[in-house]
């Protein structure tokens, strides 16, 4: 128990040890159960009753949804939980307890370990542990989402913010404005870019999308995982692939657009006409209704060229009908319209910083600040929650060296250690702002992370870093979380992640 990662509050070790099978029997309440059997793989527990059983859940409801006590005695391991996920957590601490092998699909029947007694008393620090996968610029398949959900679920985190509309691409159906996936979500090609600079164009077409059953389906996998999915509609910038389809929406109507094939930033936006909300409320809604429960709805809000909207008559005629002053008024204006309308239907919105500096938020929007800790501290001390997401070190787009043999990122360098030694919360700040950092998340942003082997040498060993800082507060003990993660590895070479490894680069 000296190398469990993420690291538990409290670890005392016993005296003796106990033996633990593959098909243990498992006793306790049925959620609970099932809960464990699902966070153990391979070890596939049956049920049975407390006498007979190897290991028992209890629900303890003075423990938190996450917490959890592990004892693991002589005569068997008992968990308390104080609910579905904390009996997740605990069984994924007794897999961790157990050797690697324990990560692997399947194992010779008859396969049992004895392990050394001992107990683990734990919760999280941060309520938001996440990750953030953008499948609008390169598009994952779902088997791919749900392979990112376990992977995260062994990390112990619990937020999954999917980035599915961009310039590049919209990936999700719509019943109601089909052109969004028919149109949306192709592109013929696709720049080749090195560092900012772009060299030639592809000519690979790229395309896909997740019908509405697939996003039931990843919410499903997801919330059995204790994971929930935060979808994103970025808006009104970053929407080129929304005004392929449907170009009357658009800041500069009657202009044919296109999917992007090209990176970076757009000046053609949506229109923030009476139009254009009543579009992205129904399609908000379909998407909403497909994942079944949507407490979180990110609509974006970042790196908007406002001059299109300026320079309409018919926007400025609005504007002024709202008694708006400016612009970026506007902005402000039209994702607060879409956060009441979400609030209506019990969704909280999440915005990137710059809905934030725009001014006119819902006191109960999230915001996530990517440009630093300044902006951090401001959304906090005017009283929003706030998400760490800062680039250093959360960026994972960005290389983790400056070696030529590494796969090009955006930047670099952004390593193992940068990311265990970040503070989501610094202890410089007052601690009424520091109690608004209710978590961190790292970005997978995808320009540079054209598929799933290339997600998994951008996600880990970095992931593991962030799942330490988001389930203790951070920043982690930097020589005992080295030690924990170099054998944290050989659990992910038992799953099979193509992880980057330790001594440098992996050329492929
Ligand atoms: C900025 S962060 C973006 C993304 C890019 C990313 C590349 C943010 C809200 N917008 O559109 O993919 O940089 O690192």
């Amino acid at each position: 128990m000296d190398d469990l990662l993420p690291l538990p509050r409290l670890i005392e070790t016993g005296a003796g040890s106990t033996e633990i099978a593959v098909g243990a029997v498992v006793s306790g309440p049925a959620s609970l159960r099932d809960t464990v059997r699902l966070a153990l793989g391979v070890l596939d527990p049956r049920p049975g009753d407390a006498a007979t059983a190897a290991l028992r859940v209890e629900e303890d409801l003075r423990l938190g949804p996450e917490a959890y006590v592990l004892t693991i005695a002589g005569d068997g391991v008992r968990i308390e939980a104080g609910g579905r996920a904390g009996a997740f957590y605990a069984a994924q601490t007794l897999r961790q307890a157990l050797p690697d092998e324990a990560f692997r699909s399947a194992l010779p029947p008859g396969t049992s370990w004895t392990i050394p007694c001992g107990r683990v008393e734990d919760a999280p620090a941060f309520a938001w542990r996440g990750a953030h996968l953008d499948v609008a610029r390169s598009f994952l398949p779902k088997r791919e989402v749900l392979r990112m959900i376990d992977l995260m679920a062994s990390h112990k985190l619990n937020r999954l913010h999917l980035h599915l509309a961009d310039d590049q691409g919209w990936r999700v159906e719509s019943r109601a404005f089909p052109l969004l996936h028919e149109v949306g979500s192709h592109r013929p090609r696709t720049v080749v870019s090195h560092r900012g600079e772009d060299l030639a164009f592809d000519d690979v077409p790229h395309g896909g999308h997740y019908t509405l059953a697939d996003l039931a389906e990843i919410a499903a996998y997801a919330r059995a995982r204790a994971v929930v999915v935060v979808p994103e509609i970025d808006v009104p910038g970053h929407a080129s692939a929304v005004l392929a389809a449907y170009p009357a929406l658009a800041s500069r109507p009657g202009e044919r657009h296109r999917v992007l094939d090209r990176w970076g930033i757009s000046p053609v936006i949506l229109s923030p006409l009476p139009a254009t909300v009543d579009f992205l409320l129904t399609v908000f809604g379909e998407i909403a209704g497909a994942l079944g429960e949507a407490p979180y709805f990110h609509i974006g809000g970042d790196e908007c060229v406002l001059d299109d909207w300026a320079a309409s008559a018919e926007i400025s005629a609005y504007r002024a009908s709202l008694g708006l002053e400016s612009v970026g008024d506007l902005h402000a204006w039209f994702l607060r319209r879409l956060a009441d309308a979400l609030a209506e239907r019990g969704s909280r919105a999440v915005v990137w910083d710059e809905a934030f500096v725009s001014g006119g938020l819902r006191p109960d929007t999230i915001v996530m600040p990517w440009r630093g800790e300044h902006v951090a501290r401001r959304a906090a001390a005017a009283g929003h929650d706030v998400v760490a997401t800062p680039v250093f070190p959360m960026y994972f787009d960005y290389a983790e060296a400056a070696s030529p043999q590494e796969p090009a990122g955006l930047g670099d360098a952004i390593t193992v250690a940068d990311v265990a030694a970040f503070e989501p919360a610094p202890a410089s700040w007052s601690s009424e702002e520091r109690a608004r950092v209710i978590g961190t998340q790292f970005q997978l942003w995808s320009e540079h992370i054209p598929d799933g082997r290339a997600l998994d040498y951008r996600a880990w060993p970095r992931g593991c870093a962030a799942a330490e800082v988001a389930w203790t507060g951070g920043p982690a003990a930097s020589e005992d979380f080295a030690r924990r993660l170099g054998r944290h590895l050989g659990r992910l070479d038992a799953i099979g992640v193509e992880y980057r490894p330790l001594s440098g680069p992996r050329p492929w």
